[in-house]
């Protein structure tokens, strides 16, 4: 862990950078493993399966057969927690649907805004060390509201070529009955191409390995994704009312993640940070991926601050995926968040909470993206479609505002397009 006491504002900067990953080593394979699916095919993606999944596929499709099987099989106290997850989750992002708002700007001119769901979307789910069926609900939830006509989620099998119930549980309740075993920089590849069995899409979505991550990047110039990603992050602001068993295990279940998670500490007590740190090494021996969450720990970050205004900028500086506030918190102190993915407030609301069920979205901006993205939420389905329309009196009244406009762009037909229905309307009268 690197530690600091009292860093001036100067220093903040160096101490929120995050590690530089360089990504260009492993550039030519995931563009070579494009370049193979975007001209074989399903063939590219059984070759890939065999050489990465260890598993001979007959068929990418997940069958009705299995699907079935998932649900009849799936614990019935998992099925339950996934419910009521699901639910949660619905009903939080059913609340972000907007109305339409019609607005006249000058009399007769009146503009508005409507949504449409982006029409097909894929889901790439990893498979990993961590089955993330609670990334199915997080991204099939929000698209099946929206309303997209075509759901596609991909993820890579196992050993025996399975996909994990809960996973297939999962998409069912949110509806998406076209699912591939296919994993990695091939699925994000079969996505954007589309192959004789994959539909290809218009956005995807999800986390995944680097490999995943750097096709992603590759062919943004050829499907939308839903945002950048790096490792996952949480910063806890802690003063002298947190709870160190609480905050350890916070930055615990952040460390587990991968030996690459991001922990930040930034407290105003130095008491609490020292109970802190004996929490987390008991805590930690208790873990079954303590290894992992060891190797997080050791570049994790240890920040002691004058006041809470200063904890507060530093996070704002920082920009992290997730903010837990284990302080006393006020609403003019959550005013002054300004850059954070998700937060969470007071000692009894883990980070935890919001992974699985308390209702809002997992996938939110890492690596510092939290200062000009948002996370996934019911919005990133949609797009948004402008609408206006003008009377005869609209026109008349903002013609001589456009046609001056045009002319002294230079543009004259602009202005003739005005013109010539205010003559036609003259006429008329
Ligand atoms: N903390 C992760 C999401 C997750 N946690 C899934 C557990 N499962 C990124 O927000
Ligand atoms: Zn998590």
């Amino acid at each position: 862990m690197k530690r600091y006491k009292y860093p001036s504002a100067k220093q903040w900067p160096s101490i929120c950078q995050r590690p530089v990953m360089d990504s260009s080593s492993i550039f030519p394979a995931v563009n070579a493993i494009i370049y193979d699916v975007a001209n074989n095919g399903n063939a590219a993606l059984k070759k890939y399966a065999q050489k990465f999944d260890g598993i001979i596929l007959k068929n990418l499709s997940v069958t009705t057969q299995e699907i079935n099987a998932a649900i009849r099989n799936i614990d019935p106290s998992l099925k339950k927690a996934i419910l009521q997850a699901k639910n949660n989750i619905h009903k939080f992002h059913s609340s972000q649907k907007q109305a339409i708002v019609k607005i006249e700007t000058t009399k007769g001119v009146t503009c508005w805004r409507e949504t449409r769901p982006i029409e097909k979307v894929g889901l790439y789910i990893p498979g990993g060390s961590a089955p993330l069926f609670s990334t199915v609900l997080m991204l099939g939830v929000p698209a099946s509201i929206a309303g997209c006509k075509e759901i596609v989620l991909c993820t890579p099998p196992n050993k025996n070529g399975k996909v994990h119930d809960a996973i297939l549980f999962a998409a069912s309740l949110c509806g998406i009955t076209r699912i591939f075993k296919v994993g990695g920089a091939q699925a994000i590849a079969a996505m954007a191409y589309g192959t004789k069995t994959i539909p290809a899409v218009n956005k995807i979505f999800g986390p995944g390995n680097q490999y995943v991550m750097v096709a992603k990047q590759i062919l943004q110039s050829k499907v939308a994704i839903d945002m950048p990603a790096g490792p996952s992050e949480v910063l806890v602001i802690a003063d002298k009312t947190a709870n160190p068993a609480f905050v350890a295990a916070d930055l615990l279940a952040q460390a587990e993640h991968g030996t690459d998670s991001q922990v930040v500490l930034v407290s105003t007590d130095a008491d609490i940070i020292k109970q802190t740190e004996v929490a987390i090494q008991q805590q930690l021996s208790l873990l079954p991926r303590q290894n992992i969450a060891a190797k997080a720990l050791e570049h994790a970050r240890i920040v002691l601050m004058k006041n809470i205004k200063d904890a507060i900028a530093f996070s704002n500086t920082y920009a992290p995926e997730h903010l837990i506030l284990a302080c006393k918190t006020t609403n003019a102190l959550l005013k002054e968040i300004h850059t954070a993915g998700s937060v969470f407030i007071g000692n009894y609301s883990p980070e935890s909470v919001g992974d699985y069920a308390s209702g809002t979205n997992h996938t939110l901006p890492t690596n510092g993206y939290a200062t000009a993205y948002s996370g996934v939420s019911l919005d990133s389905f949609y797009k948004k479609i402008t609408f206006q329309q003008l009377t005869d009196e609209g026109l008349k009244n903002i013609a001589n505002t456009v046609t001056t406009m045009a002319e002294a762009e230079g543009l004259q037909a602009h202005s003739e397009a005005v013109k010539v229905r205010l003559r036609h309307i003259k006429k008329a009268k």
